[in-house]
């Protein structure tokens, strides 16, 4: 077993699950495979083999890929297992579950996580900078190297260096990090899927350590740009996240591959699927044999949304960057919108996209009413109204030449 030696300052805390002790303050906590598998599903759903498809529409998320149709909330549980396995499969690459071993130590303003599996192991830190003001155990929002987004009082920050679990520097940062140091540099998780592993490692170490004063109940995540688009992955990929807060992830995040094809064959300069896969690693190889026929996907990203439904959702756009693709992540969310109001919480998804010249700067026009309210709401308990959808955006999104599936009520 793993041992580690803390200081006198720091203390290591475990689970009840606790197997074996090697020395004072030395614990080992041997984690069971996951209950609950990524995307809120239910451990008794089966997921069968998933095929490509033709379909140059954005695909339903309301029908499982043998043809049964989703009547049920409990039924739409299992249809999100088979649209994350269906994402890991031809874009993302696998996530993989619970390590077999996972320790904590705080020190300082430091969380370290001590990660085993199948005979290796690595360690990573992320620091944590308590609130101002509030109650603990505090909510607390995972930022992808630190995130861009201004976080209110109450709620705690937690600063992610990713490239310390996956690279991306270029198309040449393939199977860098400590993710694969662990799982081997030819795992097929691409960096968004790594860095949603090291988030779901990261709340596994709250989880045993309340002297971090964070509720594991209450985390958000965020991040801008390519880090917006691992900021949504995570939040599709484990659903102990109450909250997803995307910002300027554009293609790859919150715009449909189908959608950005599109606005690209009308001329316009939008990031593209053949396009991404030539500047890093973010997906997975597996991706690559599909980009130039997206139609082929049996999802697209309005099924992130509908991973991270019915949770708490805000996702930040901006219509001044031609490249995100305004129709297309509109569109895509708007789409992914479909799924919070057959599950009835239309509320729980916000989308705002407002022009600005910074990329990644935050407007205030998205601050009071749209981004705190859904803070106050899924992270503070405050029942706030959280009705946002909107965009400053001069474009025509004709949802039905997109979407041809009817929205259920789901029981
Ligand atoms: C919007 O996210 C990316 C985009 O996908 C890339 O093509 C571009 O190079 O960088 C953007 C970004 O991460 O900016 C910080």
């Amino acid at each position: 077993p793993s041992s580690q030696v803390t200081t006198t300052s720091s203390t290591t805390t475990t689970r009840a699950t606790t197997t074996s002790t090697t020395a004072v303050r030395t614990t080992v906590v041997t984690t069971t495979p996951s209950t609950t598998t990524p995307g809120g599903t239910s451990p008794t759903c089966s997921v069968g083999s998933i095929s490509l498809v033709s379909n140059s529409k954005l695909p339903d998320p309301f029908t499982f890929a043998n043809g049964q149709k989703v009547t049920t909330k409990e039924q739409f549980k299992c249809r999100q297992a088979e649209i994350s396995a269906a994402m890991q499969q031809y874009e993302l690459g696998t996530k993989p579950g619970k390590p077999q071993s996972l320790t904590a130590s705080w020190s300082g303003n430091t969380l370290t996580i001590n990660v085993s599996d199948q005979g290796k192991s690595i360690s990573f830190s992320v620091t944590v900078t308590a609130p101002s003001g509030g109650r603990a155990p505090y909510p607390a929002i995972i930022g992808y190297d630190g995130g861009s987004i201004p976080i209110p009082a109450g709620v705690a920050k937690i600063s992610f260096s990713i490239a310390d679990i996956a690279a991306q520097t270029n198309t040449g940062s393939r199977g860098q990090g400590k993710f694969y140091n662990l799982y081997g540099s030819g795992h097929s998780a691409g960096a968004l899927t790594a860095w949603a592993w090291g988030v779901s490692r990261i709340i596994d170490a709250i989880e045993i350590t309340p002297a971090t004063n964070i509720n594991p109940a209450k985390i958000g995540v965020t991040g801008c740009s390519r880090n917006g688009k691992g900021a949504f992955v995570a939040g599709a990929l484990d659903d102990r996240i109450a909250l997803t807060l995307p910002q300027e992830s554009g293609s790859g995040g919150s715009a449909c591959w189908r959608l950005s094809d599109y606005q690209k064959s009308q001329g316009q300069n939008v990031q593209t699927a053949s396009q991404i896969i030539t500047e890093n690693v973010w997906f997975s190889t597996a991706f690559n044999a599909n980009v130039n026929q997206v139609n082929r996907l049996p999802f697209d990203h309005h099924s992130l949304a509908a991973l991270v439904a019915p949770r708490g959702l805000y996702v930040i756009e901006n219509t001044s960057m031609e490249w995100l693709g305004a129709l297309s992540t509109y569109g895509c969310m708007k789409a992914g919108s479909l799924v919070y109001q057959a599950l009835g919480v239309s509320s729980n998804m916000g989308y705002s996209q407002v022009g600005h010249g910074d990329h990644c700067g935050f407007p205030a026009a998205q601050q009071g009413s749209e981004l705190n309210s859904f803070i106050n709401r899924f992270l503070l308990d405050q029942s706030v109204t959280t009705n946002v959808f909107r965009t400053d955006g001069n474009f025509n999104f004709n949802q039905a030449n997109w979407v041809d599936w009817s929205v259920p009520t789901l029981n």
